[in-house]
């Protein structure tokens, strides 16, 4: 660490520690893993972090200092035809507010969760006296596709417009819930951000695994592979560029780290005779040595309020081909750090790879541009100051 970073460092321990509740999906998805990397980061700046969930998340580490899990319990009872979760969470995170007086109840994702901590704070200003404040932070679904269900607009507005402070991940995903809403609440957009990891082994140990030569062309796709991502497109850029091709007898292959069953795709695959092209890793949690071992990433969504694997792709160094949608238009620079095309425009997306592919100094030059543009827009240091600000700003200004 540089001189300017002890001193930020030493400002941040400096100031009175806060106790901060944090409430995601746990399960593989954006959201649950930048709330994860948010509460750590916090811990690590001497913050105290309370995980209030059904499980732990994802990419949680649980034996970091200043982290504890809260697990919802649920109970099925056949008196009742569905299952709640909104309740038995809301009573959680009144015990965990109670027994360790938080400040701050962070909450990923409107619904339930934003709905839930309002009638969190309802009972324990009744019960304690005390309530935190609740910060809504808007990830995307939640609004480009739960909002405008006729069933939950109104509950989604309403436990909006409660928040104490509201943020969005992109400017992109601000926009459209002012638009969706019709709401005044003012909405503060902080990126998400990423910090990598140090990867454990070597680029040429990895591909050697996966089968995949020094001369190959490796495109990258990290996903929970929902309908939204348009993984047909993904293949159909490879299936493209099955002829091609590059330096010594190299092919362009794709590598899938998947957080859901591939098994869904596995006819595609093989209808558009790319089965030795294809390489699918499920629910991945080193993501590091694969990212570091591929050359680009192939990112084709119909929506992305942010798109959390086009910046963990950026952050090693790769150059990314993606849609130009929502929140990925305000990460990837078009021709400087990876190219962006149309929705559905399969063959500019194979033009892409196939430029990349043959021009190894410009994959290089777009890679490392995106590297940087990764670290000096979207770094976990310049987010959670953010946050921090807002939390200290809502704790003084907010009257709930
Ligand atoms: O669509 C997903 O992949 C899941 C969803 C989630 O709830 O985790 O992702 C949303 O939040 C991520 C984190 O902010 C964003 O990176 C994704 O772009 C966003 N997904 C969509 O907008 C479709």
């Amino acid at each position: 660490m540089g001189t300017a970073g002890r001193i930020r460092r030493a400002k941040a321990e400096a100031v009175p520690k806060l106790s901060i509740g944090i409430t995601c999906y746990p399960s593989i998805g954006g959201s649950g893993i930048v709330a994860s990397q948010l509460g750590s980061e916090l811990a690590r700046l001497g913050h105290k972090v309370h995980f209030i969930s059904y499980e732990p998340p994802f990419r949680l580490d649980r034996k970091q200092r200043n982290v504890t899990f809260h697990r919802v319990e649920l109970n099925e009872y056949r008196l009742f035809k569905y299952p709640d979760y909104t309740l038995p969470l809301a009573v959680k995170m009144v015990e965990v507010a109670a027994r360790h007086d938080l400040d701050i109840l962070h909450v990923h994702y409107a619904v339930p969760h934003a709905t839930a901590a309002l009638l969190a704070t309802q009972i324990a200003r009744k019960q304690i006296r005390r309530a935190p404040h609740v910060i809504t932070t808007l990830h995307g679904t939640d609004i480009t596709l739960l909002a405008r269900d006729r069933s939950l607009g109104p509950i989604i507005k309403y436990s909006i417009e409660s928040s104490c402070a509201v943020t969005a991940v992109s400017r992109s995903l601000k926009k459209e819930t002012i638009q969706v809403l019709k709401t005044r609440k003012p909405i503060e957009v902080i990126y998400n951000f990423y910090r990598p990891k140090p990867p454990r082994q070597a680029r040429t140990e990895v591909r050697r695994a996966l089968r995949v030569r020094e001369s190959d062309f490796l495109l990258i796709h990290l996903s929970n592979l929902r309908p939204v991502k348009r993984l047909p497109d993904v293949l159909r850029v490879v299936a493209e560029l099955k002829n091609l091709e590059v330096g010594d007898h190299g092919k362009v292959k794709l590598l899938i780290l998947a957080g859901d069953s591939f098994a869904p795709f596995r006819p595609l695959v093989k209808r558009l005779g790319i089965e030795d092209r294809v390489i699918v890793k499920e629910n991945v949690l080193d993501i590091e040595n694969y990212l570091h071992a591929a050359d680009a990433g192939l990112y084709t969504s119909e929506k992305e309020s942010f798109g959390m694997g086009v910046l963990e792709t950026m952050s090693f160094g790769k150059p990314v081909v993606a849609t130009r949608v929502g929140g990925v238009a305000e990460i990837v620079q078009n021709k400087r750090t990876g190219f962006l095309a149309r929705l559905g425009d399969v063959k500019a997306m194979a033009a892409a790879v196939r430029r990349l592919a043959a021009d190894p100094e410009l994959a290089a030059r777009m890679g490392a541009a995106a590297r940087i543009r990764a670290e000096q827009e979207f770094s976990s240091q310049k987010s959670v100051e953010q946050y921090l600000d807002l939390y200290r700003r809502t704790i003084r200004d907010c009257r709930d």
